[in-house]
């Protein structure tokens, strides 16, 4: 069993963040190591206020678990301020270029509240998106790094295009939840782009989807998959964990990641 680890931040609800990224890594059968970034306050009702844990405290926990259980693949997702952003930077240079990095670059919540300082997104941008593989960006998230709109298709494909051209090597999976059909967009290197049509679902099990959709993205490819085949499953693991949740909370509930172990 392959060792993949997520830095990220803890949502004590197991809605969204390193709890439930731990959960897509076993639903995949593969041993998920963390390192978290921040403690955020928050229930299905929304974020209430996050501290972050420190960068020297993340780069300490990295290196520790470097040592002793390197990871065949990293997702890297809420990163609090611009020091930890440029500790996780670090930290990627010292891994082996076959190990696939996946940035979901989480800069607010659903519920609207910031999880990135400002200048953190300056620093992801010069320091962080030079040593990743792939980042998932929704729709509000591809236009803040591209410096472009990205309300519809044409505007989301001429803007992750921009991104990937920015950043040799990088690919781009732009997920369009917020679109009007929730189509999502990857762009491999070198590659022509590919769509995936979605379908919407009338749900509030909806907690945390990009932290899901990323981390089943990167266990697809740690699995050796190709890109637009890691993207097409990471699309349906999510779909069918919206479809098999429970109603729990009174807000954006969390998804059932564990989907398929019930079975
Ligand atoms: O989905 C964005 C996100 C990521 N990580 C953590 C979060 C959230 C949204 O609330 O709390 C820890």
């Amino acid at each position: 069993m392959k060792t993949v680890l997520t830095i990220a931040g803890f949502d004590p609800s197991s809605g969204a963040g390193v709890s439930a990224d731990l959960a897509v890594m076993a639903a995949h059968n593969l041993f998920g190591t963390s390192c978290t970034t921040a403690l955020t306050v928050q229930s299905t009702l929304g974020v209430r206020s996050w501290k972050a844990v420190g960068a020297s405290w993340v780069a300490e926990t990295l290196a520790c678990l470097l040592a002793d259980l390197p990871p065949s693949g990293v997702k890297v997702g809420m990163l609090a301020d611009r020091g930890t952003v440029e500790a996780v930077a670090e930290f990627l240079l010292t891994l082996s270029s076959d190990v696939p990095v996946v940035l979901d670059p989480v800069l607010r919540s659903t519920s609207g509240r910031d999880l990135l300082e400002p200048e953190g997104l300056e620093a992801m941008r010069a320091s962080l998106l030079p040593r990743v593989t792939w980042v998932t960006p929704n729709l509000d998230e591809l236009a803040l790094l591209s410096g472009m709109p990205a309300a519809d298709l044409e505007e989301v494909e001429a803007a992750a295009c921009g991104l990937r051209a920015a950043y040799p090597g990088l690919g781009v999976v732009a997920t369009g939840g917020h679109l009007a059909r929730p189509d999502d967009l990857v762009l491999a290197p070198g590659e022509p782009a590919v769509w995936l049509g979605g379908q919407r679902i009338e749900t509030r099990a909806t907690h945390g989807t990009g932290c899901a959709f990323s981390t089943a993205l990167l266990c697809a490819l740690v699995e050796g998959r190709t890109a637009v085949e890691a993207a097409v499953h990471a699309k349906a693991y999510v779909r069918q964990s919206m479809l098999c949740a429970e109603p729990r909370g009174g807000g954006r509930g969390p998804m059932e990641l564990y989907w398929p172990m019930r079975r």
